[in-house]
């Protein structure tokens, strides 16, 4: 073993006194053992063992439920380098204040230490972290979502680079609760939060903060993204990469199941939340899913919505924060069975009372990609897989079209810089609430945002052969608020002209906003819908756009000085466009 790893365990171990060190390989045992100690402190009850093999119900602590993006920081050595968007905490400071916290925190307890790798073994991508930590819950999900103990063992041994992280959940109170990231030095400190995106280090503090800064240093990319393959009658495949913000949709995207199978159309899965993208020698945009596991949003997801997701956590999964009968089947709002009497909700109270939901509406199962049946056999490829459209989107209940296609990658860039999306229940804090979300980045850029832009920039000029950059909304609205896109399996009705346009055979109306699909270039064939609503989800109306460019202005401001010139000429021809087309059409 290299001498960095000793150094960082034992530094950890004299700041946090554990009474027991376990350096985790990863194991079936080791996850037995795990598993059992967890079932008898009740950390973990387990689920009907024979219909969920190897499943099982973490409840968290009621005030630990979902990220805290209040409580998260990014501690670069200068405040400017953080950005507007983000918390920003001196590193001298933040180290003493949360070094505190974490001393003797790991009394009495074991301290686990996980090596894990991001990424497929052999890719030019792959990167190891360790994490150390004292929730055997954390260690348990870990092992599901990425590849840890010996591969990555093993990766350590030929190269000794790695990316360390510090966690203890403390007391699990919210006032001595903190999510730091060092990016300079590329270290984690999270303590406090037993909570997915709080404490699986390897996903939003890895893979996207500290890699966001460590892919602007060496020339690629970071994203909060899905990645699937679309095949067309032909038997071609193109990959798109899509960045919807937080329980927008990207698991649901990326396992579609298509209801145009027997047409020759299907989605299969890469990848459902972070992408690594790199230019390859071919000059084209290549993605990895970093990730070997889900962690999905339960409620919502049926045998309707999203059957993929459901199968993957049938076995060897975890759910964390769903109600449970008492012959241990786990039930949330959006199942396809009516509730089970007696139900146990949540928060572990039987009868379920009714008066809140069952199920946490933040709820997650955490599941092994391997479970899922639409994986792509690609899916693990070292090299990744060639990308051919990016696609943003977000929850708007007017103005977005339900398609769209930019006029370039500058014009896509602009769009993703300008996105906004109503907020929901993965973040504490109020949901509902339409706020820029640039990129879907906005909880998860490790540095300023402007120079965020810049890179996107700077990748486009690199990439001889960009992707073509799109937007959706499934999120759009009639006066009484329903829906007015079916959304889930039929979202695939987007994704094909979305093809049709990369492959150029699809019709498009150019509009001030960007090409917009005609009514008789989307593929609705045994869709039932109106031809009228069809008209209302793809219109585009200059009033309602004219409305959104002043907060845009006001954002980019917020931004500031490093907004890229190039944004906001972007934003100046949008306002044009949209006044040249209210002057011919008034
Ligand atoms: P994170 O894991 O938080 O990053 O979320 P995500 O972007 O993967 O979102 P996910 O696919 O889990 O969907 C979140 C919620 O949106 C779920 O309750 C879904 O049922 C719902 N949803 C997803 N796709 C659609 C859609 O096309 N239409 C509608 N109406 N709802 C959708
Ligand atoms: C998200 O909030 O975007 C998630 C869940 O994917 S978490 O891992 O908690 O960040
Ligand atoms: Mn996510």
């Amino acid at each position: 073993m290299h001498a960095d790893f000793n150094c960082w365990v034992e530094e950890c171990a004299a700041l946090t006194q554990p009474d027991r060190i376990h350096l985790c390989d990863g194991s079936e045992e080791e996850n037995q053992r795990l598993i059992e100690q967890m079932l008898d402190d009740k950390t973990l009850f387990a689920l009907n063992q024979r219909h969920y093999p190897g499943c099982y119900l973490h409840r968290s602590h009621p005030n630990d439920v979902a990220r805290v993006e209040h409580l998260t920081f990014i501690c670069s050595e200068k405040r400017d380098d953080a950005g507007p968007t983000n918390n920003w905490m001196d590193p001298r400071e933040a180290k003493a204040k949360v070094g505190e916290l974490f001393g003797g925190c790991m009394r009495g307890r074991t301290m686990y230490v996980l090596p894990y790798m991001m990424g497929p073994p052999g890719s030019p991508l792959s990167k190891v972290g360790v994490q150390i930590t004292d929730s055997p819950y954390v260690v348990a999900s870990t092992r599901i979502m990425t590849r840890m103990g010996r591969v990555a063992l093993e990766q350590l041994e030929r190269d000794s680079v790695f990316i360390p992280g510090l966690h203890s959940i403390g007391q699990l109170d919210p006032h001595r609760r903190y999510i730091l990231h060092f990016p300079e030095e590329r270290l984690i400190w999270s303590f406090g939060s037993g909570y997915g995106g709080n404490a699986l280090l390897g996903k939003k503090c890895f893979a996207l903060r500290i890699a966001s800064v460590m892919a602007r240093d060496e020339g690629w990319m970071a994203e909060h993204m899905l990645i699937l393959e679309l095949e067309d009658p032909y038997g071609e495949t193109v990959y798109f990469a899509a960045a919807f913000p937080s329980a927008c949709g990207k698991t649901n995207l990326a396992m579609l199941v298509s209801p145009l199978e027997h047409e020759g159309y299907r989605v299969r899965t890469i990848g459902d939340d972070i992408a690594w993208m790199y230019i390859g020698e071919d000059g084209r945009l290549w993605a990895i899913n970093p990730e070997a596991g889900f962690f999905g949003v339960v409620p919502g997801t049926s045998m309707k919505t999203n059957p993929n997701a459901l199968i993957s956590a049938k076995s060897n999964s975890l759910y964390t924060n769903v109600a449970i009968s008492d012959d241990g089947l786990p039930w949330w709002e959006g199942h396809d069975d009516p509730p089970y009497e007696p139900l146990t909700d949540w928060k572990g109270r039987r009868p379920w009372s009714g008066e809140e939901t069952a199920a946490h509406p933040n709820s997650r199962f955490t599941a092994p990609a391997k479970n899922c049946p639409s994986m792509s056999p690609r899916w693990q490829d070292p090299q990744g897989v060639p990308i051919s459209g990016i696609i943003f989107g977000g929850r708007r209940i007017r103005t977005v079209p339900l398609v769209f296609e930019s006029f370039n990658w500058q014009h896509g860039t602009f769009l993703g810089a300008a996105m906004a999306s109503r907020t929901t229940n993965a973040a504490m804090g109020m949901t509902g609430v339409l706020r820029h979300d640039p990129m879907s980045m906005l909880p998860f850029c490790g540095y300023h945002m402007g120079d965020y832009w810049r890179h996107w920039l700077e990748m486009g000029r690199r990439l001889p052969n960009p992707p073509v950059i799109f937007h959706v909304n499934w999120f759009r609205q009639d006066a009484d608020g329903n829906y007015l896109w079916p959304g889930f399996g039929e979202n695939i009705r987007a994704l094909i002209w979305m093809l049709g346009r990369i492959k150029r055979r699809a019709e498009a109306k150019e509009t001030p906003i960007g090409y917009v699909p005609t009514l008789h270039s989307l593929h609705l064939e045994g869709l039932d819908i109106k031809p009228e609503v069809i008209s209302q989800l793809l219109h585009v109306s200059p009033e309602e756009w004219h409305e959104e460019l002043p907060d845009i202005e006001e954002f980019f401001k917020k931004i500031g000085s490093r907004v890229p010139s190039e944004l906001w000429n972007e934003l100046t021809s949008l306002r044009e466009r949209l006044e040249h087309f209210r002057s011919m059409y008034p």
